[in-house]
């Protein structure tokens, strides 16, 4: 039986949520609108443009298109600045080998992320030779909650929708995922990703015999 494996990148495969919250909540000071880590769940997973938007929602501020495209060169500018020594260390627990735990099963795997970001990532922790298809912020037209990215990785990977599984840290990437059919399993908080199909605390929470099941159910 052949499955699609799809994990988001932000906050599942590495630790870089921290970083987007860190750059947003610097600009979100600049414009004086209060940014908690509560408010910043609302952007996981979101493009850089929508996630702008919020902010500015939260604050009921409203700026003109010239300085949106300021704001949004400073955020991704600071972003990279903390990606310059990244490295594998970044890698969150429990990736590696559930990684390798599907490539000795033979089953095919997929990066589905919102970040433009994404291919210098995944080239600077050394794991992009995991990936079967890489589609990225650059591939799609429709951010998360849209389930584009996930069905667009599936399609690469010429599996239904159905025997798709998606690994996601952000309640609209879990969402994305319930819309395309595909199981959600969702990585972190439970009470944040309740719409989740599963949810583990990282991947170290999941065990083998969990996977070989979902190898080998159908959408259960
Ligand atoms: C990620 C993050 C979001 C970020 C988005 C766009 O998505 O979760 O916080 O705003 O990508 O990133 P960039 O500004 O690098 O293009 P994911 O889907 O990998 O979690
Ligand atoms: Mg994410």
């Amino acid at each position: 039986q052949k499955k699609a494996f799809i994990f988001d990148l932000d906050g599942v495969i590495v630790d870089t949520a921290k970083y987007h919250f860190l750059a947003w909540k610097k600009i979100a000071t600049e414009l004086g609108i209060e940014f908690t880590e509560e408010h910043n769940e609302l952007l996981k997973g979101v493009s850089r443009v929508r996630s702008l938007d919020i902010i500015l929602e939260l604050g009921n501020k409203k700026v003109s298109q010239e300085d949106k495209n300021k704001w949004l060169t400073q955020k991704n500018e600071d972003y990279l600045s903390q990606l310059v020594d990244m490295d594998a260390s970044e890698i969150l627990p429990g990736v590696f080998k559930v990684l390798q735990f599907l490539k000795e099963k033979n089953q095919p795997i997929a990066l589905g992320s919102a970040s433009k970001n994404a291919r210098p990532i995944l080239e600077k922790t050394g794991i992009l030779s995991y990936f079967d298809a890489v589609v990225d912020g650059n591939d799609v037209t429709n951010a998360k909650p849209d389930p584009e990215v996930f069905l667009i990785a599936a399609e690469l990977l010429k599996v239904k929708p159905e025997d798709a599984i998606v690994f996601e840290d952000s309640v609209a990437g879990i969402q994305a995922a319930n819309i395309a059919m595909m199981t959600s399993i969702g990585i972190g908080n439970e009470t944040i990703l309740h719409e989740a199909k599963y949810v583990f605390r990282d991947f170290n929470a999941i065990n083998q015999s969990f996977l070989e099941d979902l190898i080998k159910n159908s959408n259960p």
